[in-house]
């Protein structure tokens, strides 16, 4: 059996997604934690972990795979023998709900992170201004634009490949439970089929799991800030 350790922090939505793997099909590993920008960016863990200063990074006995979407591939084809993460008995069926995963990390994620980041991520970790009330609506409009995209990908599936939910829908859902806290949306209001099916994830017990953990560190993190 392989030693693995996961690097990465709990506010990171691509490494719950990670954690969230192992979880699901019980792999043995170590979560190492991080604190984003303090840690990620500091010589020690360029020098040793990932030059770009990322997390997640896997460490599998010593070989390190970073970007998540190539952790996730790794942890399928090594350890998901019922299909849970990516469906196996298909290779058409497989490519669409990776697809999924990489509409997550390209589309959905850059339009999120292109808000999330100038409007409450740098200016709370990194001390920056905020961005202005233009760029500010630029961004959200992105962000907005990009759900409507996706409830249309959705459609009336209960998740984004069909009837099964794989580990590309656990990604949109992290980006969009980040996104919906740091940006005040509503999906409710304004975009109830993607709410719908954010609920429908959350009825997944490693999900609700590391989202406690997640809510309590982020709780903790905003009390040591007053
Ligand atoms: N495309 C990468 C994105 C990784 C990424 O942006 N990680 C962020 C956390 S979500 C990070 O490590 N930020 C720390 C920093 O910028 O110092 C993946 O999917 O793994």
């Amino acid at each position: 059996m392989s030693r693995l350790i996961l690097h990465g922090h709990l506010f990171s939505q691509p490494v719950r997604t990670c954690l969230w793997a192992l979880r699901t099909l019980g792999v043995q590993h170590k979560f190492q934690s991080h604190e984003l920008f303090v840690d990620t960016r500091s010589h020690k863990f360029t020098k040793n972990i990932n030059i770009f200063g990322k997390v997640p990074v896997l460490d599998i006995d010593g070989t390190l795979i970073t970007q998540s979407n190539t952790i996730l591939r790794y942890i399928a084809n090594e350890y998901d023998t019922e299909g849970d993460l990516l469906p196996r008995d298909n290779n058409l069926k497989r490519a669409k709900a990776e697809e999924i995963m990489d509409i997550c990390a390209t589309n959905l994620r850059t339009a999120t992170m292109g808000a999330c980041n100038p409007i409450a991520i740098l200016p709370m970790f990194m001390g920056e201004e905020k961005i202005d009330k233009n760029g500010e609506m630029l961004a959200m409009g992105s962000v907005r634009r990009t759900l409507d995209l996706l409830t249309q990908k959705l459609a009336d599936k209960p998740f984004f490949t069909g009837e099964k939910m794989y580990v590309g829908d656990v990604h949109i859902y992290n980006e969009l439970m980040t996104a919906e806290s740091l940006l005040n949306l509503n999906l409710a209001k304004d975009h109830l089929k993607l709410k719908k099916f954010f609920d429908r994830v959350e009825e997944d017990d490693k999900i609700t799991e590391i989202k406690k953990e997640a809510h309590e560190l982020w709780d903790s993190f905003i009390e040591s800030k007053k």
